[in-house]
């Protein structure tokens, strides 16, 4: 796998490092794309190497705390008499997305090879096809034991942190999966198959979480009482309070990222552009809020955050359901029914657009701020969320515009 084909299954990526393979959505793609990004235009975080995996080949492996542990092939996972398959409509965000502006404030942990520098565009929508791991687990493998406590997802690729050599390996609580069955293992991406650099032939797509818990290229899940002690689940993805700097850090200081909270960016205009208007600016951009929560309200201000306005609901892309379609194969009486429903659930950010009174001319600050389905909105100030590691920048979005009337 190389540099070249990432380029030829991406398109004027925004590309942050040639290796390991980090590339930024451009932010026209964000707007232009609509509610669901191309997967040619999908940003792409990875830790390591992007592995070769031969499908026909390949077996997942279901271990740890369950009552039958299995090995399923590609084939027997398709198999809709065996699972059920669903779609997603999800929106992925990188707990990194905005890192800029923390590294604006204050470096902090800084390791550019580990922590890439991103913008505003670590963050798409698709949908994904696969079946629900809850189904996969009590089908094939007899359910989890009563000591399980968290899954852990294992990636085909390696890394490497402090001269050795990992394969990528995270978890969530065993509760997030067991609550619905919207956590999959999914193959198809937009109706397509899922492209290499986005995990194929498998990967684990998990609502409202960060996007380091979907891991691509899993070929092993482990039933487990605690989580995972790889390096990116024990060592990264810590939210540390301000006082932890490079002197004190210790992972024990930190708590696990899992659920997003809620964000926004404003993607146009861009920051330090010239803005010729004639007393209203137009402003785009989207906001998302993790956890199962979505996005309610989203508010512009164009002095900085003593004024805002809201953005009217018509100025807002809908509320995307995650069109939770559920199909299966159940045989009654030895004849084979299709059978489905539908479950009504937001997992998908929203875009919004809003013309802003803008009377001043000269340098204003430009801000958003989101609100979400449980009244969470976001910190006014970047330093309110800086933390070393320089994860969730969710603070209200900033641009400076030169404004002319
Ligand atoms: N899975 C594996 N196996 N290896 C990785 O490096 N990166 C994670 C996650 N899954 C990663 C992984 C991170 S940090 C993010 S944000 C998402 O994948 C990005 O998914 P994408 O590249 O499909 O956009
Ligand atoms: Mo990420």
């Amino acid at each position: 796998f190389s540099w070249e084909m990432v380029q030829k299954e991406k398109h004027d990526m925004l590309h942050v490092l040639d290796f390991p393979y980090n590339g930024e959505t451009l932010f026209n793609y964000i707007l232009d794309d609509g509610k669901l990004t191309q997967n040619r235009h999908h940003f792409i975080r990875n830790h390591g190497g992007v592995p070769d995996i031969d499908e026909d080949a390949f077996e997942l492996e279901i271990a740890g705390l369950v009552k039958n542990p299995i090995k399923l092939s590609m084939k027997d996972l398709k198999d809709e008499t065996k699972f059920p398959q669903s779609t997603v409509t999800v929106t992925l965000q990188c707990s990194g997305t905005r890192r800029r502006e923390q590294i604006d404030e204050y470096p902090g942990d800084g390791d550019e090879l580990i922590n890439a520098p991103w913008g505003e565009g670590a963050i798409g929508t698709a949908v994904y096809r696969g079946v629900p791991l809850k189904k996969v687990l009590k089908k094939a493998c007899g359910g989890v034991l009563p000591e399980c406590q968290h899954l852990e997802f294992i990636g085909a690729d390696t890394y490497f942190k402090k001269l050795e050599a990992y394969n990528y390996a995270v978890s969530v609580p065993w509760r997030k999966v067991r609550a619905n069955e919207e956590v999959l293992l999914a193959w198809e991406m937009n109706g397509q198959p899922l492209p290499k650099i986005h995990g194929a032939p498998l990967r684990v797509v998990v609502t409202g979480y960060i996007g380091a818990r979907s891991c691509k290229w899993v070929y092993r899940i482990n039933a487990l009482s605690e989580p995972s002690f790889g390096p990116v689940q024990r060592q990264e993805y810590l939210y540390y309070n301000q006082q932890i700097g490079k002197q004190n850090v210790l992972v024990s200081n930190g708590f696990s990222i899992q659920a997003m909270p809620v964000s926004s960016a404003i993607m146009t205009p861009r920051t330090k552009e010239v803005v010729v208007h004639d007393g209203k600016v137009t402003v785009r951009g989207w906001a998302y809020s993790g956890n199962g929560n979505w996005v309610e309200r989203v508010e512009i201000s164009p002095d900085g955050g003593h004024v805002w306005y809201a953005c009217s609901p018509e100025d807002m892309t809908q509320k995307v359901r995650t069109a939770f379609a559920y199909s299966a194969i159940v045989t009654i009486r030895g004849v084979n029914v299709p059978f489905g429903f539908t479950l009504k659930h937001y997992h998908a950010w929203r875009l919004w657009k809003i013309e802003v009174p803008v009377d001043a001319e000269g340098w204003l600050e430009f801000c958003c701020r989101t609100w979400d389905s449980s009244n969470n909105t976001e910190p006014t100030y970047v330093r309110s969320a800086w933390n070393w590691d320089l994860h969730v920048t969710s603070s209200a979005h900033r641009i400076k515009i030169y404004s002319i009337n």
